[in-house]
């Protein structure tokens, strides 16, 4: 019975714990999803974007903001506009608890992202992007990835 206590218990970190993407392991998977030219933005710039707010870790916090909020997950979505951490107020465009932001199953991230650069000023929504992929050739992003 203890035993079977500790494999749940195993089952339960397992699943919890954070996942740092592989660069080409995060590129087939944005890629399935369809994020390959997604309102034109090409792969290696979502990659790119990635890297730069995440380090590719999905269960990335960053530290508060100067409005308060904060930004979650492997793109760093953010909790005044896109999900509710019950930390202020939100508009929460995307619908979602933050906390769906910090798991390993990216699906829902992606789908949000491709709401957030459905708005008007597109990938400058994210500040790494602009800072650090922005007019820049990002092929190495995507580079001898089999996709
Ligand atoms: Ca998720």
């Amino acid at each position: 019975m203890k035993a079977l206590a500790l494999t749940l218990l195993f089952l339960f970190i397992a699943v919890n714990e954070a996942k740092i993407y592989e660069r080409c392991e995060l590129a087939e998977l944005l890629k399935r999803n369809g994020m390959d030219g997604y309102s034109g933005v090409q792969l290696g710039h979502w990659v790119c974007m990635s890297y730069h707010e995440s380090k590719y870790n999905s269960q990335a916090v960053g530290p508060p903001n100067t409005d308060g909020s904060r930004d979650y997950g492997i793109f760093q979505i953010n909790s005044r506009y896109w999900c509710n951490n019950n930390q202020g107020p939100t508009a929460n465009g995307c619908n979602k608890p933050c906390s769906a932001f910090t798991n390993d199953d990216i699906t829902d991230d992606i789908e949000c992202a491709k709401r957030i650069v459905r708005d008007p000023q597109g990938m400058d929504a994210w500040v790494a992007w602009r800072n650090h992929c922005k007019g820049i050739d990002v092929s190495s992003f995507i580079r001898g990835c089999r996709l």
